[in-house]
């Protein structure tokens, strides 16, 4: 819980710095500096360690960027977690007018967090999660209660985005920890929308429930979990259950996550999830999924006093997977992305990158020839990270530096960017020749 505070103050922190971005640095070297021990970090200065490759910024000086998405060749859409904006850059330029500026509450980690694009004949569709306030930016830190997490779907014109369409309303309360709000269109077209448990650890009756694995608990509440709609907000078969909300989650026991995808090879989703300053993780996500909050978080077999009987499974829909990997000592994952291209060579297509907002690092995986496991280094086969300077860590860790990532997107021309938070920019990453 300790540890949990102090991951929250160093968001806040960076929260609080984002406007000025010239002190975001210093900071940066204040909170790492218990991880001087490592011979990666060198904050504030992104680097790679494969030299075949290297970074360009794309664009700088954006305010509390969290995640973007690509409506065409150099032509993105980011959001700004803090203002409500959604700004476009094209050809590396930032547009001096945002396509949308929305009413945003901001307080810790409620956010304009997550967007995805589809392109469905000659409209391109955007849609938006966040959490709207009815009033102005931040007006949540004075007392007024959010209206909810949602999410809109847009259509994009030359130079907004127009038609707003709410297609899911999801509790913004207790708050404002764990909004989550990273949301993607899958393979089947569905629009997966990520939700955390909206800081169910302060606990009251109204929300603990069944889906945070309080088999005594409430009815959920389209909190905690992954929740899956059509781009028209509809629902589709239930796996757990059918009546709604229940039948919109495709996997639950999610206490927070920025990050998800879909693996190319297989359609198989993955999450990272951050746990309470312990049991970071890295999770497979098939369908019906219980990820064991509030219950278990990292692996099972290191909870205390824990039985897999304790858990919520809808009648036997539900499956408790243990995480892949875990970081005792909070990395902070977020962004998951699967790069399917060969553009950064043979070597890297269809592997798994995942960023984190602690260490500023990006890692690298290859999956197992089923693509139901990661390779992890023989040092750390107990799927356990202690520490950043553990033995094999080196072995996973692709870039650092990257001052708090925060989204990792793949773009048409098949190289990988990425979006910091900390340092207010967007970065590629691309063959050095
Ligand atoms: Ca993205
Ligand atoms: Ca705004
Ligand atoms: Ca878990
Ligand atoms: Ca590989």
């Amino acid at each position: 819980m300790l540890q949990d505070l102090v991951n929250i103050l160093i968001i806040a922190v960076l929260v609080s710095f984002l406007m000025f971005t010239s002190i975001i640095p210093h900071q940066f070297a204040k909170s790492q500096q218990k991880f001087a021990q490592t011979e990666f970090v060198e904050e504030g200065k992104p680097k790679l360690f494969d030299s075949h490759l290297k970074i360009t910024t794309v664009a700088e000086g954006l305010s509390t960027p969290t995640t973007m998405a690509f409506v065409g060749p150099n032509d993105i859409l980011v959001l700004e977690k803090d203002t409500g904006m959604v700004k476009r850059i094209v050809d590396g330029k930032v547009l001096p007018k945002p396509v949308l500026d929305v009413n945003v509450a901001n307080s810790v980690e409620r956010c304009l967090c997550g967007i995805a694009v589809a392109k469905n004949g000659s409209t391109t569709h955007v849609f938006l999660y966040y959490t709207e306030i009815d009033g102005t930016d931040g007006e949540d830190k004075a007392g007024k209660q959010p209206i909810g997490n949602r999410v809109y779907r847009y259509d994009l014109s030359s130079d907004a985005l127009i038609n707003p369409l709410l297609i899911m309303d999801l509790p913004a309360n207790p708050g404002p920890r764990h909004n989550s709000g990273n949301i993607m269109i899958g393979p089947d077209k569905n629009l997966y929308v990520e939700i955390g448990d909206v800081d169910g650890s302060f606990k009251t009756s109204e929300t603990e429930t069944k889906t945070q694995n309080y088999k005594n608990g409430v009815d959920p509440d389209g909190r905690g979990g992954i929740l899956r709609i059509t781009q028209d907000g509809q629902p589709t078969d239930g796996i757990l259950g059918d009546t709604i909300p229940l039948r919109l989650y495709y996997a639950y026991g999610i206490r927070n996550s920025f990050g998800m995808d879909f693996d190319p090879v297989t359609g198989n989703l993955w999450d990272s999830e951050n746990g309470p300053g312990n049991g970071d993780e890295i999770n497979l996500v098939l369908p019906g999924f219980n990820s064991g909050w509030q219950q278990v978080q990292g692996l099972a077999s290191q909870e205390t006093s824990f039985s897999e009987s304790d858990l919520e499974d809808f009648n036997g829909k539900g499956h408790y997977a243990d995480p892949k990997l875990v970081w005792v000592n909070t990395a902070g994952p977020t962004a998951v992305k699967f790069l399917n291209s060969a553009q950064l060579g043979t070597t890297y297509e269809n592997d798994m990158f995942v960023g984190d907002v602690h260490n500023g690092r990006i890692y690298h995986f290859d999956l197992t020839a089923d693509r139901k496991d990661l390779v992890l280094p023989q040092e750390l086969s107990s799927r356990v990270i202690e520490k950043p300077s553990s033995p094999g860590v080196s072995n996973i860790v692709f870039g650092d530096g990257f001052g708090g990532v925060t989204d990792l997107e793949v773009g048409p021309d098949g190289n990988l960017y990425v979006v910091s938070i900390g340092l207010g920019s967007i970065f590629q990453i691309s063959p050095a020749s």
